[in-house]
């Protein structure tokens, strides 16, 4: 009696998963960095344990990219990433990028300028995170910050 209840909705609950999971399909994420960057490595690892699909792109100088993609001096770091059109500096954790995709901000992209202690990749042990600010930034050079950690 029980089982003939709960198959029709176990259904239901599969076809609603599979719904969901399509709707909240994350765009690829393509990272820019230099051959021997060990952080940049372990920001892939954190974001696909976070669930994105990453490609990487290994260039010896990545000054010409950081130009194409409008990250000013002040908001560079070691990697460059591109993901659902949007620019991400540095060591951005997946969870601002993915807040960043949803709210679709009219910016340039977010990043974490410099390589802060404690941020995704750049975990050290032993040691506690430093405090650090992912600054939002638009083509004309305005920022502000969009997240703290
Ligand atoms: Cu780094």
């Amino acid at each position: 009696m029980i089982q003939n209840r709960i198959a029709p909705l176990f259904i239901a609950l599969l076809i609603l998963s599979s719904c969901q999971s399509r709707q909240e399909a994350l765009p690829e994420v393509a990272v820019y960095k230099t051959p021997t960057c060990g952080c940049c490595s372990k920001w892939v690892d954190h974001m696909r344990e976070a669930g994105f699909t990453v490609n990487t792109t290994d260039l010896d100088d990545l000054s010409s990219i950081k130009d194409q993609f409008s990250v000013a001096p002040e908001n560079q770091s070691c990697h460059t990433a591109v993901v659902g059109g949007y620019v991400v500096e540095g060591h951005v954790p997946a969870d601002v990028v993915r807040r960043m995709l949803s709210e679709k901000p009219d910016i340039a992209g977010i990043a974490v300028p410099g390589m802060p202690i404690g941020s995704p990749g750049m975990e050290v042990e032993g040691r506690p995170a430093d405090r650090y600010d992912v600054v939002a930034f638009d083509k004309n050079g305005h920022r502000h910050v969009y997240a703290k950690r």
